[in-house]
């Protein structure tokens, strides 16, 4: 173990005690054997958005051909993974919901973290398989609904395809929400692909959109689509969602299903991470603004995207295309790296590449949220904001545009979150507690962390 970690005082009844943090650390998420670190995923080497040392690194830009590309690297400018996967990698009673394009959950690398629900699985009393029985056997309105649901086609396959055989003439998969999926959770140190910020969670796949389809010109289709999608995530499990996009209406009545489905998860402390979008433009402007991002719901948070210098991040190899992260110290709360090497799709097969855009940003958070839920379940959704935001980084390019005016950390959020005070003990606890960390912490129920010394050997900045 490269990382020594002691917790110097712990409180109790106004006793001080010494405790090692070892005994905590041991009994999170993943074995120690288990969370070897780094991971053995072969491109792990091109994931230097979770860690590096500084200086010029060759990554290839894809791992179809050879494709290099050189990325110069501010000390610093990283997510600080390496030592947060020595307190979790995650743990798969976690559940992210996605709400996206359609998915190749067949991805060789993502497919061992989809989310399965266990209502719509196994055999039912006539001995057919739960999920293709064509019944609702969890009686949620949904049937066969295992991994999630197409609201766009409704029907139980959120699959990739436009064509959805019935609408279009074209068969393309989509691609979008791969990366996404690969950034939150592409199955870590499994000697394949990449490692996804979790090693272990589970992925709701909910499919709100069909970009290219004939049927998605309309606008105002997906603000239904999407509050159906929020709901069901909310009712069936998921503590986060992932939405890197958008609806392109800012009427308040045609929005209202999309507002009123994010209140019921807010009150249900599910937290939602919205991408701030690519346009380069302050959403906080009344001529700008974005929706859900500049929504005031204390359960979103809005993720604007930096380079590897720390600043927002501006498109500037590309002439014809004037872009970069939206900002607004108001609406956008925090930003992330979205250069991240990630799962892909070409041709049907599972491939990898650099991605980048605020939608590459937000998946980083909605990562680092499920990682601190892996060890404190308990948290309410507005708690995950602020400590994240609390955590951050700060930037001196992001003041005055974003919010928090720093970056997530993801070593950085799981210490605050560890030692933020746990409910009183007569409080009702929390139904969700199968994160083994959870039960090591709630052997020490009612103590209170006041202070913790973290020595690390191998995260020097
Ligand atoms: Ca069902
Ligand atoms: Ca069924
Ligand atoms: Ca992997």
């Amino acid at each position: 173990m490269n990382m020594r970690i002691a917790v110097n005082t712990i409180r109790m009844n106004g006793l001080f005690l010494w405790i090692s943090f070892f005994l905590l650390a041991t009994a999170a998420p993943g074995t120690e054997a288990e969370r070897k670190i780094p991971p053995d995923d072969p491109y792990f080497k091109f994931q230097v958005s979770y860690d590096h040392r500084g200086g010029n690194v060759v990554v290839d830009q894809t791992s179809r051909k050879k494709s290099s590309r050189e990325l110069t690297l501010a000390t610093g400018i990283h997510l600080n993974l390496l030592p947060a996967w020595e307190l979790t990698t995650g743990c798969r009673d976690v559940v992210v919901a996605v709400m996206d394009d359609g998915f190749f959950y067949e991805h060789e690398d993502i497919r061992d973290n989809i989310w399965k629900n266990i209502g719509e699985s196994g055999l039912d009393s006539d001995g057919y398989p739960k999920e293709t029985n064509g019944i609702d056997d969890d009686r949620n309105g949904y049937i066969d609904d295992v991994m999630g649901w197409d609201f766009w086609f409704k029907d139980p396959d959120p699959d990739a395809y436009i064509y959805d055989g019935r609408f279009d003439t074209a068969i393309a998969p989509n691609w979008h929400s791969i990366d996404a999926l690969g950034i939150i959770g592409a199955k870590g140190n499994n000697g394949l692909g990449v490692s996804g910020v979790n090693w272990d969670v589970s992925l709701m796949l909910l499919k709100v959109a069909a970009q290219g389809s004939a049927l998605d010109k309309d606008p105002a289709a997906r603000v239904p689509k999407a509050a159906e999608a929020i709901r069901y995530a909310v009712d069936n499990g998921a503590r986060v969602i992932n939405w890197s996009g958008f609806v392109s209406v800012t009427d308040a009545d045609a929005l209202r299903p999309l507002k009123e489905a994010i209140d019921y998860a807010e009150q249900k402390n599910v937290l939602l991470v919205v991408a701030a979008g690519n346009s380069k433009k302050n959403i906080d402007l009344a001529e700008n603004v974005l929706y859900p991002a500049c929504f005031p719901n204390e359960n979103i948070i809005v993720v604007g995207e930096i380079d590897f210098d720390g600043e927002p991040y501006v498109v500037r190899d590309d002439p014809k295309f004037v872009g970069g992260s939206n900002f607004g110290p108001k609406n956008v709360d925090i930003a992330a790296i979205a250069q991240n090497y990630t799962t892909h799709i070409y041709h049907n097969r599972s491939t990898y590449h650099l991605a980048e855009g605020t939608s590459n940003a937000a998946p980083v958070v909605s990562g680092v949220a499920a990682l601190i839920l892996s060890l404190r379940p308990d948290l309410k959704a507005s708690q995950l904001k602020q400590i994240l935001m609390d955590s951050a980084v700060r930037l001196p390019g992001l003041q005055g545009k974003i919010g928090c005016g720093g970056m997530v950390d993801a070593y950085a959020a799981l210490k605050k979150a560890v030692v933020l005070e746990k409910p009183s003990p007569k409080a009702p606890r929390q139904a969700s507690s199968s994160a083994v960390f959870s039960s090591g912490v709630e052997t020490i129920d009612g103590w209170w962390i006041s202070s913790l010394a973290w020595e690390d050997e191998s995260s020097a900045r």
